[in-house]
């Protein structure tokens, strides 16, 4: 019977790695916001974002934010992480969740 025990523990042991391998542990957001800075973002918000960062140094602030109202209201919520300026990520998403 020791033995049998010890074959399951071994195959539990087994089974808990494979699946440490295998989930995507922490990565599926960032996989998600990879995604949606490079590959999903609607083209014509991007194309806004640039437009709006008139100094090009990727980020919005709030000089530059000041050319749109609708932006410049929901400055304080779209910018997440505080910083006073805009990413494009943090763009996007203020963007998505805007839109009707
Ligand atoms: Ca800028
Ligand atoms: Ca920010």
């Amino acid at each position: 019977m020791t033995t049998t025990q010890g074959l399951l523990s071994a195959a539990i042991l087994v089974a808990l790695a494979g699946c440490q391998n295998t989930l995507p542990f922490g990565d599926g957001a960032g996989s998600f916001e990879r995604a949606k800075r490079e590959g999903s973002a609607p083209p014509a918000l991007v194309a806004r974002f640039h437009q709006i960062d008139k100094n090009g140094d990727g980020v919005i602030d709030p000089t530059e934010a000041r050319s749109d109202a609708d932006l410049m209201g929901a400055f304080g919520t779209a910018d997440r992480d505080g910083d006073r300026q805009l990413s494009l990520e943090e763009f996007l998403d203020s963007q998505a969740t805007e839109a009707p």
